[in-house]
């Protein structure tokens, strides 16, 4: 009989600075009475990133979905853009507040990202751009997304919001694209509580991006665009700073667990691993998605994520429904049927995955998933749950 945790095991838990650390950064803060628009901390933290991303353009946002959506409206993008129905469902928002129409493509079913063939069957007159997502950080099809955006001349943005540290043959992600936006919500691998990041190739954006998270102001007395408050601030700063210089080490933390779930769910029958990365990425063990087979493991993929609750799994669904599923955006255009798509939502769950989660906690989580599996967990739930949010879900009442 396996014990349910005693606490709650999250599928994200945010990195933390020491305390003292933290408090000798509010006492400068504090000293210095200056707390956002554009302070020392959030121009140090800005000079570090760029070294970190070896990116010369780079500018600072209070979260990433105000930096997207300040992007595509400072690169006047309009019309058409090719996206991805599998996603977190900010990436569509930011289109949908520039008043863009997502047009929706299919996923390629190794890494989850844009398939670039059913983006080049997609292309109209009307098509202005493509953002993709690095889905649990793993890069997009960097080389065939950039020749078809150079083909038609079409801008090239990504959504690297879990991409923050990775690397192709040794050049930053931020390195990709047009443009790259970067999340530092609590929840990813590093983040400034809140917070995001553009990188971008062309310098001229960033006085427009400047404008645009700071009201559209020149000086005191002049506003030249109706800009919005996307500001960072210095309490965001201090946080980044100080992860920042973890980062290698928080890289190799989720190494090692990624490492041990994947040498314990191998050998589980009906669990499927996402592919390694390539020889050529660096990655940074964002998320820990495995795929659940029905037949082979004897319950559905929310079968399995209700029966984990009871045990204290928090395991979590990203990405489920996909997003043209939402009452908000149904009825928009996707191309075909979204096939691949549609059965990764159906059957993706993302375990655990944080820098201070025990190896031994991780291989209790597999020996719980092995006891399910193996048809004596708890709960042997058959209750349908497909339809409800991990909000709305009411917990069966365990049946030990
Ligand atoms: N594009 C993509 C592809 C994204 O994934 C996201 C965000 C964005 C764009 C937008 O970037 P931001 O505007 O957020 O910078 C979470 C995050 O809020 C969101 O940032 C993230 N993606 C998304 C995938 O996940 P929720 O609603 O699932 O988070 P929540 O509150 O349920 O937290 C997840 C787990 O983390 C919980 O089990 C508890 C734990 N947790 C959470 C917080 C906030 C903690 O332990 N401590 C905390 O402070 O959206």
């Amino acid at each position: 009989m396996i014990k349910p945790f005693e606490k709650p095991i999250t599928a994200a838990r945010p990195a933390l600075p020491s305390l003292e650390e933290f408090q000798i950064g509010l006492e400068g803060i504090w000293d210095r009475a200056w707390l956002t628009n554009n302070g020392p901390l959030v121009e140090q933290f800005r000079s570090n990133l760029m070294e970190f991303c070896g990116a010369k353009n780079i500018s600072l946002f209070v979260n990433g979905t105000l930096a997207l959506q300040i992007a595509l409206q400072g690169m006047g993008i309009t019309g058409d853009v090719i996206t991805t129905p599998y996603t977190f469902v900010a990436t569509t928002h930011t289109l949908f507040w520039n008043k863009i129409r997502p047009v929706f493509v299919d996923i390629e079913p190794e890494y989850y990202s844009l398939d670039p063939a059913q983006v080049e069957a997609a292309i109209t007159p009307w098509t202005s751009a493509i953002l993709a997502v690095h889905v649990y950080g793993q890069p997009c099809r960097l080389r065939e997304l950039e020749q078809i955006a150079r083909k038609y001349g079409l801008k090239l943005l990504y959504d690297a919001a879990h991409a923050f540290g990775v690397e192709v043959d040794g050049t930053s992600i931020a390195q990709f694209g047009d443009l790259s936006m970067f999340s530092f919500h609590a929840t990813k691998i590093f983040h400034s509580i809140e917070g995001g990041m553009l990188t971008f190739r062309d310098p001229e954006y960033r006085r427009l991006f400047d404008y645009l998270k700071n009201f559209g102001f020149e000086g005191e007395t002049e506003v030249v665009m109706p800009g919005t408050n996307a500001k960072m601030n210095e309490f965001q700063a201090l946080m980044g700073l100080l992860l920042l210089r973890r980062m290698d080490e928080m890289m190799e933390a989720r190494r090692a667990i990624n490492e041990r779930y994947r040498e314990r769910l191998a050998l589980i029958p009906g669990i499927q691993l996402v592919s390694q990365p390539a020889d050529t990425v660096r990655y940074n063990y964002a998320y820990m998605p495995i795929e659940v087979d029905e037949k082979e493991f004897g319950q559905t993929r929310d079968q399995l994520y209700m029966n984990l609750r009871e045990y204290n799994v928090l395991a979590r669904r990203y990405f489920y429904p996909l997003v043209p599923d939402y009452a908000c955006y149904r009825g928009l255009v996707a191309s075909g049927n979204l096939p691949v798509a549609r059965r990764v939502a159906s059957c993706i769950l993302t375990l655990p995955i944080y820098n201070d989660l025990a190896l031994d906690d991780v291989d209790r989580i597999c020996d719980i998933i092995e006891h399910i599996q193996s048809g004596t967990g708890r709960g042997a739930v058959a209750v349908n749950y497909s339809r409800q949010t991990d909000s709305e879900l009411i917990l069966p009442v365990a049946q030990s």
